[in-house]
């Protein structure tokens, strides 16, 4: 008995320090990548039990190599504003791994987008895309491009820019990047027109999140909302718990934000507040989600505005505050690190009972911490806000066949992919001895299906 502990306990210690071996030498390799380490350390630590478990992935560097990007282009972005003045932004495309499939990930146009923003996101996919069971590989681009303020012309001419360098990186079987912050449907469409005129060729798979007019799949749009929502009221369901009747608060009111706000509506729940980068409104009424969807999808316009067609709402200035309002579920939806420690224990000390990660990584390492040591139910983004690319991957599919799906059809096999997200989860926390974090087993399934198809592939 006392033989087979001493060997289970060096089992534990040998897979601590091949993690933290690892872990060093990412550290040094990527000095000041703050976001990229964050979002490594989180993912290392719950891979513990794994190794313990299967020491044959450490004896096969596994970590090493999926922490390593297959590559990385950055490129140059020049185009002509209005005024006739050349601007210049800096590109960027990760082609992070393509073990289980194509690359597959959004573009975020942001002026904070750097380096660092850009691995966080492509390794993030990589476990995200593995746990929606489809064949996707990860990766992420972007730009430091702020699309605030441009004019169509401007938006236009700038992603004309940036596809005429981005092309010869993509292709349906190569590379299928889709949206992400600043990049929606207006901007997949200029992209995917320049990629067609310069290729001569019709591949609508190149790019998701295209128009349903041309090729893009019925609930890809309310797709990632929707499907945060189904991953959070599954949580829920197995304490007991439901939307009906349950108080919201959103951050955020773009894509994610909205059709999560529309979901969690539709499931009986009273949406309070929402947000964007310069403030948030409270309407105790409830969010009207037309006047949400007119001021940001067509006309945007800044939330701000909101106050003015309902008076009884009230709007503050910076975004944190929106922390602040008591609720039982809350729904980060707008960025990362938006909920810091101090956020999370002002929601503890509200009565919170539940957060579903729709951003990505948008709770720092503490605020997690403080989640999961209060027994709050905690979504993480990687499995919460999977929807969106697996909605992604079933319009790839429809693009290979010719046809189209329904919205309901599209919409049930999203609600399906979102509950087996949660099982595989929930089992694989139990099966590594975390039973309920699912955290841990978020991280833990993600990974084992991507190294086992690296290890059968053979070293490369
Ligand atoms: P949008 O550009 O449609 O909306 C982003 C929203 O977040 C806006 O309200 C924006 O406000 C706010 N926001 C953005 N940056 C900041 C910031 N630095 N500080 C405060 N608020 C900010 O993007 P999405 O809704 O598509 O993306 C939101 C999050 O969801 C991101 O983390 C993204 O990576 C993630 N995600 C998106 C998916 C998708 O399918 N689109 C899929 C999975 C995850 P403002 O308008 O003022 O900038
Ligand atoms: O973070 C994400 O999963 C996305 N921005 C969606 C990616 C996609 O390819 O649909």
């Amino acid at each position: 008995m006392e033989t087979l502990q001493k060997v289970k306990q060096d089992g534990l210690q040998m897979a601590k320090d091949y993690v933290d071996e690892v872990y060093e030498k990412v550290i040094k390799q990527n000095p000041n990548e703050n976001e990229f380490l964050q979002c490594v350390k989180e993912i290392f630590d719950s891979l513990v039990p794994v190794f313990t478990k299967h020491p044959h992935y450490m004896d096969n560097s596994i970590l090493e190599r999926i922490v390593e990007p297959e590559r990385m282009v950055t490129f140059r972005v020049s185009w002509v504003d209005d005024h006739g003045k050349v601007q210049v932004n800096r590109g960027f495309r990760i082609q992070y791994n393509s073990a289980i499939g194509p690359y597959k990930g959004g573009l975020r146009f942001h002026p904070s987008v750097n380096t660092s923003i850009i691995k966080f996101l492509g390794f993030e996919q990589i476990f995200k895309n593995s746990l929606t069971g489809l064949p996707i590989g990860g990766g992420k681009g972007g730009s430091d491009f702020d699309p605030k303020g441009k004019s169509d012309g401007e938006i236009m001419r700038f992603t004309q820019s940036f596809m005429t360098e981005l092309y010869r990186h993509i292709g349906p079987d190569i590379d299928v990047p889709a949206g992400d912050i600043g990049v929606g449907a207006r901007e997949i469409g200029f992209l995917f027109g320049q990629y067609k005129r310069i290729r001569g060729n019709y591949e609508a798979g190149v790019l998701t999140g295209k128009n349903p007019r041309y090729g893009g799949s019925l609930a890809r749009k309310e797709a990632t909302g929707y499907g945060t929502v189904y991953f959070v009221e599954e949580m829920l369901k197995d304490k007991g718990l439901s939307f009906e009747g349950s108080t919201v608060v959103v951050s955020g009111s773009g894509n994610v934000a909205i059709y999560a706000m529309e979901k969690a509506a539709q499931l009986g729940a009273k949406v309070v507040a929402c947000s964007d980068s310069n403030g948030f409104v409270y309407d105790q009424n409830g969010i009207n989600l037309e006047t949400i969807k007119r001021l940001k999808e067509i006309e945007r316009k800044r939330i701000s505005e909101y106050v003015k067609i309902h008076p009884t709402a009230e709007y503050y200035e910076g975004c944190t505050g929106i922390w602040s309002i008591p609720c039982d579920i809350a729904l980060p939806c707008a960025t990362q690190n938006e909920i810091d420690e101090t956020a999370a224990n002002l929601l503890v000390s509200n009565g919170v009972k539940a957060i579903g990660e729709g951003a990505n990584m948008p709770c720092t390492l503490e605020a997690i911490d403080v989640f999961l040591k209060n027994d709050v139910l905690f979504a993480p983004a990687k499995a919460a806000n999977a929807g969106g690319v697996a909605v992604s991957a079933l319009e790839m599919s429809q693009n290979s066949m010719r046809l189209s799906w329904s919205f309901e059809e599209v919409d049930a096999k999203l609600h399906q992919i979102m509950e087996n997200i949660y099982r595989n989860c929930v089992q694989a926390a139990e099966e590594y001895g975390y039973p309920g974090n699912l955290v841990v087993g978020a991280n833990i399934a993600g990974f084992i299906k991507v190294a086992d198809a690296m290890i059968a592939q053979g070293v490369i």
